[in-house]
């Protein structure tokens, strides 16, 4: 049964993919889809929506993947939600404002319920992420649910992250609060026609002339009015790359190696998470990573 949907998988069909999907978001063959995968294709570059509820994720994500199926290039949208599909209401939600085509084979879009609580995508979207790469899209876009901290694991999975903000009523700049802005690659300022759209941009740009704070773009965007989005996607396409799928293999090894990790030996989780974390850190180069991780493993 799974290796005939791995083949079809192979082949290209979409039923196969959909019917895969729906097997790693259940959390099961997760090691054997692993398997299957090989790991060409890996630089397909993914880009992570994320920004608070109501922001406007979902419409810009429709919007940007018209741009790029207009310059011929194939996407794949995961769409993370925070409400469990089984509901049928948010799904449905986010399918109307995204563009529907089931008749264009460069266009794919797969809501996924995101667990409730601090997490901003889905479990496995990692996995998924490379089963689209494989199957051929170009461009793999993540929507994240706006949860705040837990998008910092947003940071790991894409190449760029954009941070949606939107003008707000008074001065709660929650995206901030919530320390948004410190994993975003770019900023857009969305619903840029609404009022208050330029100021939200100096105080944005205030924000990020502050001292140890990185170079990000800043884009005022409306969805609405179709503005700002072959800007916002010329720019995405030259934002430098760090996602985990192009680093050099040794990491790209070790990483998939902490998630088989944590799914074999969940008890170990904490170590193989400190021994990977002192790795991020720079404490250990990858071959001594690999040796504690050995350690974790042989006690
Ligand atoms: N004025 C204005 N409204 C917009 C724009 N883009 C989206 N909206 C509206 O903003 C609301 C929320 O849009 P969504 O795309 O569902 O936002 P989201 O961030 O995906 O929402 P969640 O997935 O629920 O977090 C909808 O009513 C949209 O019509 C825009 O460019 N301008
Ligand atoms: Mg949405």
């Amino acid at each position: 049964m799974l290796d005939e949907l791995l083949a079809r998988f192979q082949a290209r069909d979409r039923l196969a993919l959909a019917r895969l999907l729906t097997l790693v978001a259940r959390g099961e063959q997760l090691e054997a889809i692993r398997a299957a995968l090989s790991p060409k294709n890996e630089t397909t570059p993914v880009v992570a929506i994320t920004g608070n509820a109501g922001v406007g994720k979902s419409t810009l994500v429709g919007k940007l993947a018209e741009v790029l199926r207009a310059e011929g290039k194939s996407v794949a949208i995961l769409a993370c939600d925070p409400q469990s599909p089984l509901t049928g209401g948010a799904l449905l939600g986010d399918r109307a404002r995204m563009p529907t085509h089931p008749e264009d084979p460069g266009l794919y879009i797969r809501s996924l319920a995101a667990p409730s609580g601090h997490q901003a995508v889905a479990q496995h979207v990692d996995l998924m992420i490379r089963m689209v790469a494989q199957f051929g899209f170009d461009v793999i876009v993540v929507e994240t649910v706006g949860a705040g901290q837990g998008d910092i694991a947003v940071r790991e999975l894409a190449d760029v992250v954009v941070l949606l903000v939107q003008p707000e009523s008074g001065d709660d700049l929650q995206w901030e609060k919530a320390g948004l802005l410190e994993i975003a690659d770019v900023v857009v300022i969305h619903k840029a026609d609404l009022p208050g759209a330029e100021r939200l941009e100096s105080q944005v740009r205030e924000l990020l002339s502050l001292p140890g704070c990185r170079e990000i773009a800043v884009l005022r965007v409306s969805s609405a009015k179709q503005t700002g989005l072959t800007e916002l996607w010329s720019t995405i396409a030259s934002c430098p790359r760090r996602s985990t799928l192009i680093e050099p293999d040794g990491q790209v090894l070790l990483r998939h190696a902490q998630q088989v990790l944590a799914e074999r030996f969940q008890d170990r989780a904490g170590s193989v998470g400190h021994v990977v974390d002192r790795w991020k850190r720079h404490e250990l180069d990858v071959t001594q990573a690999a040796d504690e991780l050995l350690h974790v493993l042989a006690r």
